[in-house]
């Protein structure tokens, strides 16, 4: 059988002269061009990034590979009598375009049970963080102290060809994805259960040991399984993965990267909001003193929150302009399984009322909810009610995304990233401000 890197090589050699001639035949010309507004505002919208492996349309949401959400999840293997596949056939969908058959994705669960491993170090960094330090921060540290095995960075001081970057690229990003789950979870057990160890079931997937190691029951191992693969990619001009894409662009290696995109993601305006969802909605189930809130109770809160000069945590979006199809499947998945759950109650009177209110307000561009206004109260309804730890399980799905990203990087030999700047007195000057 031919395996993942395999097929992933053929698949970069198949695509490296389509970037060459484009460069070569079509350098100089233009696809875009730029306001004083897009430059002061984020640069939202200008299209200065290119990658294969997702397109997030504002009206449709997101497509891997060109496969929307729900056609992945219908599409890709699942473990027997699990509504979730397998995350690591994931992996190999957004490496090369390709949905995997069932013993294609056996041989990358066996690949990544046996990268897994966690060197000592690294549960003595995490021992070593003070009480209260943030679960991201910690996570951060546990990636980039592993900076140390690179194989990149040793092949790189030995002297390799560029051809070959994507080589330990992978290797890299591979062993680190392998690891991720056991960083979480030794994360989660000693902040949150006291516990000194964990174990890792070498039978089991990524998605299932990660539920083991946590120790939550089923369907949690579907829960994580989903949230990992929902979370995984969302094109390239997000905090978190421009990160990763520019911090690897000066070749810091896949450690560095990951590091970096654990730390864009750690804002409350990305990967945080989750967890301040999570917040507010307690903070409003305390004022109500436990009683589900009327509509018009909730939106007296939301009004609250906007006129108090704070966001609406989980709403609106930089690209999206409708409810965000991560939200979508969240929400199908809790009608499902949780439909009488207090708190998805909450969510539910807050989809109804917020998005007016946005429209009301008229700042927001994109008045409807996002991947994060429905993620916690999946979490807390299968026990993981420590909200803080939310944008840890958004990181690990992401890295999938950002690492495969960074290794299509290395292989096309994208150049490091390095866009001009001028002063405020140039651009007043370029349009004609005296
Ligand atoms: N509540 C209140 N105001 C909001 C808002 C919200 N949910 N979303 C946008 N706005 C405001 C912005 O703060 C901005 O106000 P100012 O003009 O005073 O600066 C105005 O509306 C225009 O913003 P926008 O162009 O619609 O949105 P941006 O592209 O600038 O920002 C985002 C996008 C996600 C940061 C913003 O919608 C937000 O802050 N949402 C709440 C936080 C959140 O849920 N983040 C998670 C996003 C998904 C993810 O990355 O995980």
């Amino acid at each position: 059988m031919t395996t993942l890197k395999e097929v992933l090589y053929e698949k970069i050699e198949a695509h490296r002269p389509r970037v060459t001639r484009l460069l070569k035949e079509h350098g100089n010309d233009v696809i875009d061009k730029v306001t004083v507004g897009q430059v002061l505002g984020g640069m939202r919208g200008i299209k200065s990034l290119v990658t294969d492996i997702s397109y997030l349309d504002p009206m449709e949401g997101i497509r891997y590979r060109g496969l929307t959400l729900p056609e992945v999840f219908e599409k890709l293997p699942k473990p027997q009598g699990k509504e979730m596949p397998y995350v690591e056939g994931l992996y190999y969908l957004l490496l090369t375009g390709e949905v995997p058959t069932e013993s294609q994705v056996a041989d990358v669960i066996y690949d990544f049970s046996n990268r897994r491993l966690l060197p000592r170090y690294v549960f003595d960094i995490i021992d070593a963080f003070p009480n209260h330090s943030h679960p991201m921060a910690i996570l951060s540290a546990a990636v980039m102290a592993m900076e140390r095995e690179s194989l990149f960075n040793t092949r790189y001081q030995q002297g390799m060809s560029k051809m070959d970057y994507w080589d330990p690229t992978y290797e890299d990003a591979t062993n680190l994805l392998a690891k991720l789950p056991l960083i979480g979870a030794y994360i989660y057990d000693k902040l949150y259960l006291g516990k000194q160890n964990v174990y890792p079931d070498p039978t089991l997937d990524f998605g299932g040991n990660f539920a083991y190691m946590i120790d939550k029951d089923e369907p949690y191992d579907d829960v994580a399984r989903m949230y990992f693969i929902i979370h995984a990619d969302h094109e390239s001009g997000n905090v978190s993965a421009h990160t990763g894409h520019l911090v690897a662009s000066s070749l810091s290696d896949a450690y560095y990267a990951t590091s970096g995109m654990i730390n864009g993601l750690a804002g409350p305006l990305h990967g945080l909001a989750n967890q301040e969802v999570l917040s507010w909605i307690q903070s409003v189930r305390a004022k109500m003193g436990n009683k589900k809130p009327t509509k018009e109770e909730m939106k007296k809160f939301v009004w609250d929150t906007l006129n108090s000069g704070q966001v609406i945590p989980g709403y609106g979006h930089a690209v999206l302009r409708k409810t965000d199809p991560r939200y979508q499947i969240q929400r199908e998945f809790a009608l499902k399984h949780m439909a009488d759950d207090e708190l998805f109650e909450y969510v539910s009177i807050l989809y109804e009322v917020v998005p007016p209110i946005l429209k009301e307000q008229g700042k927001a561009k994109n008045p409807w909810p996002n991947v994060d206004a429905q993620s916690g109260v999946i979490q807390w309804h299968y026990g993981v009610t420590q909200y803080d730890f939310y944008t840890v399980l958004f990181a690990i799905g992401r890295a999938f995304g950002v690492l495969s990203n960074v290794i299509w990087d290395r292989a096309l030999g994208y150049p490091i990233e390095r866009p001009k700047s001028i002063t405020t007195a140039m651009m007043e000057e370029m349009v004609g401000i005296k």
